[in-house]
């Protein structure tokens, strides 16, 4: 029976709105380790990282080293020790969920998971995340995780930032309609695998999935699903901070979450920018631990 093992990582370090830090909290409220069960999985709680108030922090302690990065030490002190748990993780022969917090804990996901495997990573994200210090127009470091797994411009060769074993031929972006012109050159050059909402119009959510999973996990020894909730039509996910009309629908998420569980191919996984303070009754935090579920192989009937 497959494991899953949660850890925490309650930071609001990347994002300009507060509250995504009780994230965690929030998932777990929201019913995660049930519905888990309900999938068919065993379920081991890590609880949460430690993780310093923003208040008590500098946000630009490493400028002008950082850019224009906002709390960049303290986002690679999060990332360093949450990689470390999802290495740990595998190493047990378990399968890392982690619980953000936003989406600046991908960088220690993924340098985890790809610290001793060859891993390919599926971004569900309204956004490609993919700006730097230099680029950000926000500097927010939720929108450079995917950028800093890969090691490009000021991340290059850093030694916190980079996933070794994460092959840029093995990325896949689904949901695409809020990219930075500085993204949008990186997407091209880079020719990243890359579906915007139109293609999910044009070809529907399951060939898009599919090709998605088919082309992360090529070649590699498992793939990264990162789920960022604002993947999803406001309507259905109000609690995140960067809400962008457009979105994919309940049932769109989770048929693209069943085709992540029939790839067989998922190592580790994260569900990312839950906030709390902006959510309706929970309800985004709740509909986080059902595409959990349907990830990790909950169906109906079977
Ligand atoms: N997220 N591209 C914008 C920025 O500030 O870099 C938005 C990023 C949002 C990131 O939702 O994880
Ligand atoms: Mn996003
Ligand atoms: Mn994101
Ligand atoms: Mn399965």
């Amino acid at each position: 029976m497959t494991t899953v093992r949660i850890i925490g990582a309650p930071t609001d370090y990347g994002a300009n709105r507060r509250g995504v830090d009780m994230g965690p909290s929030a998932i777990r409220y929201g019913g995660l380790a049930d519905q888990l069960a309900s999938a068919g999985v065993g379920v081991v709680d890590a609880g949460d990282l430690a993780v310093p108030r923003a208040e008590e922090r500098d946000p630009d302690a490493d400028a002008p080293s950082a850019g224009k990065a906002k709390f960049l030490r303290e986002t690679a002190d999060v990332c360093r020790r949450l990689a470390d748990e999802v290495s740990g993780t595998l190493a047990d022969g378990a399968v890392p969920l982690a619980l953000g917090g936003d989406h600046s804990i991908a960088i220690g996901s993924l340098a985890g998971s790809a610290r001793d495997a060859d891993v390919g990573a599926v971004w569900f994200d309204a956004h490609a995340d993919l700006n730097t210090p230099s680029t950000t127009p926000s500097g927010n470091v939720h929108g450079m995780p995917l950028a800093a797994a890969l090691g490009l411009d000021e991340f290059a060769g850093s030694e916190w930032a980079n996933a070794p074993g994460l092959s840029p031929e093995n990325v896949a972006l689904v949901g695409l309609r809020s990219v930075d012109e500085s993204e949008v050159e990186v997407l091209r050059e880079r020719g990243f695998a890359a579906y915007t909402m139109s293609d999910i119009d044009e070809r529907g959510i399951t060939e898009v999935t599919e090709e998605a999973m088919a082309t992360a996990g090529d070649g590699v020894d498992g793939v990264h699903v990162s789920l960022d909730l604002d993947w999803l039509d406001p309507n259905e996910a109000p609690g995140v901070g960067t809400p962008v009309r457009g979105g994919v629908t309940y049932r769109e998420a989770h048929s693209a979450m069943e085709i992540v569980d029939d790839a067989d191919s998922l190592q580790s996984m994260e569900l990312v920018e839950v906030n709390p303070t902006l959510d309706q009754h929970n309800e985004t935090a709740e509909l986080a631990t059902e595409l959990a579920a349907s990830a990790f192989g909950k169906r109906v009937l079977w």
